[in-house]
C-alpha cells in the first residue's frame, strides 16, 4: 500500500469533496480517499498506480492540480 497526497485547486464544498473522493476511488488500484477541504489536499491510498493517473481522475471531473 502506498500513500501519495496531491494538491487540489477548486474544492469549496462538500460535493466538490465527495466528488472527488468518487471518482479516485473508481481508479483501479485505488483503496480510499480522502479529501481535506480545509488544506485544499487529497490524501491516496493505493496500490502501484502512477501519480499521473491520479491526477487525470482529478482533472476529468474539473479540479485543477498543481505541477510542481
Ligand atoms: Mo457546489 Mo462544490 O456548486 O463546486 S459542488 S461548490
Amino acid at each position: 500500500m502506498k500513500e501519495t497526497t496531491l494538491s487540489v485547486i477548486g474544492m469549496t464544498c462538500n460535493h466538490c469533496k465527495a466528488s472527488v473522493e468518487s471518482a479516485l476511488s473508481e481508479v483501479e488500484g485505488v483503496q480510499h480517499a480522502t479529501v481535506s477541504l480545509e488544506q485544499n489536499q487529497v490524501t491516496v491510498q493505493h496500490e502501484d498506480v502512477p501519480r499521473e493517473r491520479l491526477v487525470d481522475a482529478i482533472e476529468e471531473i474539473g479540479y485543477d492540480v498543481p505541477t510542481a
